[in-house]
């Protein structure tokens, strides 16, 4: 059997993403913690800072996508991204990448130091902390901290800042919805693929781990229908977030 780990933390968009890559394929593996104060603890061997890290037997390699690819074919079982679709789900998972996981870090970047900001910047301490313990003051700086981490800032030069944040997650919504199309799976697919492990587990997490009240995605009738088609191929906590930091089930969320 090979030995397969992945490192990174799992309030990471782009980590969380490849973890449902393992829980979809059944793929026994190991989640290793990442301290991202300290990531040379556990990914120093790699001598860069990016997560996910995904190892199998003692190689590894970076970029979330690219683990998909990689999984098929290691572990054939169960396509992320059946040969006889390649073309429209590269192209999909363009706009997955660029746009969706993108869209994720847009407050970080311009919105407000509000008050909904600081509980999250908090929450997201807290959710990181019972894996890999943070400093007290690092955990109430948090807030500060994700408005000027580096990575974050990078990403900004990615983004139409002239479009505000309502107008972007309303038109977000509406390409998914246009991307999910006659379903059952993105893209009109007939079986899920690496498309909806990218998306899924970022629409859940945050009303599983305690950032939103209610699943906010959900309201959408062509949305829920699909989050509940791709709730039956992942376990209960598909996160690799701790159980004992849970405060909603996503059953609870999409009755
Ligand atoms: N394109 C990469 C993006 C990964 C990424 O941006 N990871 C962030 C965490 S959300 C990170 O590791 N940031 C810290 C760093 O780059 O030093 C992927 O898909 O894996």
């Amino acid at each position: 059997m090979k030995s397969v780990k992945l490192f990174g933390y799992s309030t990471s968009p782009y980590v969380r993403k490849t973890g449902c890559f393992l829980y979809y394929k059944g793929i026994d593996f190991t989640h290793v913690p990442v301290n991202p104060m300290e990531p040379e603890a556990t990914i120093g061997f790699t001598e860069q800072t990016q997560v996910p890290v995904l190892e199998i037997d003692g190689e590894w390699r970076l970029e979330s996508s690219a683990h998909a690819h990689w999984l098929d074919e290691l572990f054939p079982e169960k396509p992320l991204c059946p040969a006889q679709h390649k073309a429209k789900i590269e192209e999909i998972d363009k706009w997955v990448s660029d746009t969706f996981l993108l869209s994720i870090f847009r407050y970080s970047i311009d919105g407000e130091m509000n008050h909904r900001f600081r509980q999250a910047g908090w929450r997201l301490a807290a959710i990181l902390s019972a894996q890999t313990p943070l400093p007290e003051q690092a955990r109430h700086l948090w807030p500060e901290a994700l408005k000027k981490a580096p990575f974050i800032q990078d990403m900004a030069k990615h983004m139409d800042l002239t479009e505000s944040y309502q107008d972007m997650q309303l038109r977000i919504a509406g390409e998914l919805v246009g991307h999910i199309g006659d379903g059952p799976y993105l893209g009109s697919l007939d079986q899920p693929t690496m498309l909806d492990f990218a998306i899924f587990p970022q629409m859940v997490w945050g009303y599983m781990f305690g950032l939103e009240e209610h699943l906010s995605a959900a309201a959408h009738p062509v949305i829920k229908a699909w989050l509940q088609r791709v709730a039956v191929h992942l376990p209960d906590n598909p996160t690799l977030s701790p159980d004992f930091m849970q405060v909603h089930s996503i059953a609870d969320g999409l009755s």
